[in-house]
Order: structure tokens, then sequence, then C-alpha cells
């Protein structure tokens, strides 16, 4: 049996965009600083990132998928955090922004890894932005290297 999977271990040249909302930067911040961590510690060099601001989740759709249809990079990273409370619209924004990335990705043939908080508080969006919970821009650094490792596999087959 041949089995294929990807490694964290960045690609030969491999670029990443990423596209972070300024919204709630005290906690998108964070999770910019996660992603970019993760990316350098893995072996991508910094003049292989490139970090687009976006003013809030709803608005990383489109930017994720412009990016992505350049052909320029292998992976998107997506990072934001919707926080119920905010604004009475939190449900249409988290159930867009989730919707849209993964039609983009589709659409263009490019990972996009979902780093959007989606939380009750802002609390519970600082336990996954570098304290608690983990780092979920880390997390999703990580995915953009894996899913980058395993379509040049599959690619390759
Ligand atoms: N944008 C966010 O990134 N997080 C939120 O929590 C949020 N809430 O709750 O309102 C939010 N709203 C703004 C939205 O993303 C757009 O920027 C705005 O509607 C303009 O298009």
């Amino acid at each position: 049996m041949n089995s294929i999977e990807g490694s964290v271990v960045a690609a030969k040249n491999a670029r990443f965009a990423l596209v972070a909302s300024r919204f709630n930067d005290l906690v998108v911040d964070r999770l910019i600083g996660g992603a970019i961590d993760g990316l350098k510690r893995h072996g991508v060099d910094e003049k292989n990132i490139v970090l687009v601001r976006v003013p809030g989740a709803w608005e990383i759709p489109l930017a994720a998928q412009r990016l992505a249809s350049k052909k320029k990079f292998d992976a998107i990273i997506a990072l934001g955090a919707v926080i119920r409370g905010s604004t009475p619209h939190f449900d249409i924004v988290a159930s867009e922004v989730s919707k849209g990335v993964a039609q983009a990705s589709l659409s263009t043939g490019v990972p996009i890894a979902f780093g959007v908080l989606t939380t009750d508080s802002i609390e519970q969006a600082l336990e996954r932005a570098g304290t608690k919970a983990g780092n979920k821009g880390f997390d999703a650094a990580m995915t953009a290297l894996e899913m980058v490792s395993v379509l040049r596999s599959i690619d390759g087959v």
C-alpha cells in the first residue's frame, strides 16, 4: 500500500500569505505572531511570508481569494477573531467567513488554513491566542505547511 501524507517541514521555496483582520486586533495580533513563529521555526524564510491586513473577518474571503488566484502563494492562512457580543451580527460574520474561505480555497485550488476564532467571549479568544489553549495562529500555520507538502506529494503521484 502506498500512503501519502504531508510533513510540517517547509517545502522548498514555499510562499505563504497571511490574511488577518484588524477587528479585535488584541487577539488577532497574537494569532499573527503565532503563525509567523510557526512558519519560521519550520524553515520558512521571512522573505517568503506576506501579511495582508483587512478591516474585519467579513473581508477575509475576498482578500484570500484574490491572493490565491495570483498563483504566487502555496498556501494562505486566514486569521481573525469573531467574538459574540461585540455586535448582533456575530452569527452572520462567523458563518460567512467560514463559507467564504472554504469557497475561495476550493475555487482556486490553493489551501487556505482557517485560523479564524469564533468564540463567546474575549476571554475564550485570548485563551486560543497564545495562552491556556495554545495559539490557533500557530496551528493554522502547521496546517498550511502540511497541506503544501501533501498537495505536492499528490501532484507527484
Ligand atoms: N469583524 C470581526 O472580525 N470580528 C467580529 O467579532 C465582528 N463583529 O462581531 O462585528 C466583526 N464585524 C465587522 C465585519 O467583519 C466587517 O468588517 C464589517 O461588517 C464591514 O464590512
